[in-house]
């Protein structure tokens, strides 16, 4: 597959704004899509090939439903390389007009056939809230075909513009939280149903959630979660990368730009 453009145009530009979403079409190819999720697997199985752990492994419930590993780019390389790609932090600067890009953290997804959980709607900067300005864009990678019966993301498209919700009562299990969305607002619910190898970009404070896997196939994704190069840290809500960041001794003091090992560069590329 010759290298997919990473270009946007003003318009894709001007909608991301409008809508709170940009679709990129296939920006891995299927021979790295089959690669990235071999060393998925090895990651969940727990061999590491950087000789380091993940941040966080969460394996829901047995039987397992839902497999969520943060910062794997910590642990093996061949996602490391893909959650890093220039590719994805070139788009991402160009959506939210950043000079550069860093990594916030990444995110493993695996929803087993039959079954995963409800992901309730929320905005994904109401958890950053260690990330003062909401300059965060979340690259979510399909690792399969995603099909309308395999629980797709659903944005509710133009929410972002309705400023900051509360958090919802847990992340997952529950649909039946839908904000309550001012009269007369216009939307529409927008499922994300892409082929593997392409990604979808989303705002910070764009309302998503998704439903279970009602399909025979695993529903799996690599999510970078990106900010600015700009951000600047805020102390004050619990966060993993609170208590990552100072395990290394380069890291910001409150009101400084995020810097040291736990945020790496992603555009440009070093
Ligand atoms: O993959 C999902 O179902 C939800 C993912 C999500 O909420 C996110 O990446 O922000």
């Amino acid at each position: 597959m010759p290298t997919p453009s990473t270009d946007l145009t003003a318009e894709q530009i001007a909608l991301f704004n409008e809508r709170g979403y940009h679709i990129h079409p296939k920006l891995f190819s299927a021979d790295e899509v089959a690669a990235i999720n071999a060393a998925a697997d090895r990651v969940i199985a727990g061999q590491f090939d950087k000789g380091a752990p993940p941040d966080v492994t969460t394996l829901r419930r047995e039987p397992v439903d839902l497999i969520k590993i943060d910062n794997t780019w910590k642990a093996d390389t061949t996602l490391e390389r893909t959650v890093l790609s220039p590719r994805i932090g070139h788009i991402a600067a160009q959506l939210i007009g950043a000079p550069s890009i860093k990594m916030w953290h990444d995110q493993l997804l695996d929803k087993p056939p039959h079954g995963g959980r409800v992901v309730t709607y929320h905005q994904d900067w109401a958890y950053w809230q260690m990330v003062a300005e909401c300059e965060t864009v979340t690259c979510w990678i399909a690792l399969d075909d995603v099909l309308p019966e395999s629980g797709p993301m659903v944005f509710l498209e133009g929410s972002h513009k309705l400023g900051i919700w509360k958090l919802p009562m847990g992340i997952s299990g529950d649909d039946s939280q839908k904000p309550n969305l001012p009269a007369g607002f216009k939307t529409r619910e927008v499922p994300v149903i892409i082929p593997k190898g392409a990604v979808s970009f989303h705002h910070g404070l764009l309302l998503h959630g998704s439903d279970r896997n009602f399909s025979p196939s695993r529903r799996r994704a690599i999510v970078s979660h990106v900010m600015s190069g700009e951000c600047t840290y805020r102390p004050g809500q619990e966060h993993m990368n609170d208590w990552m960041m100072k395990r290394y001794p380069e890291h910001p003091q409150p009101g400084e730009k995020f810097r040291g090992p736990q945020f790496p560069q992603m555009w440009p590329a070093a």
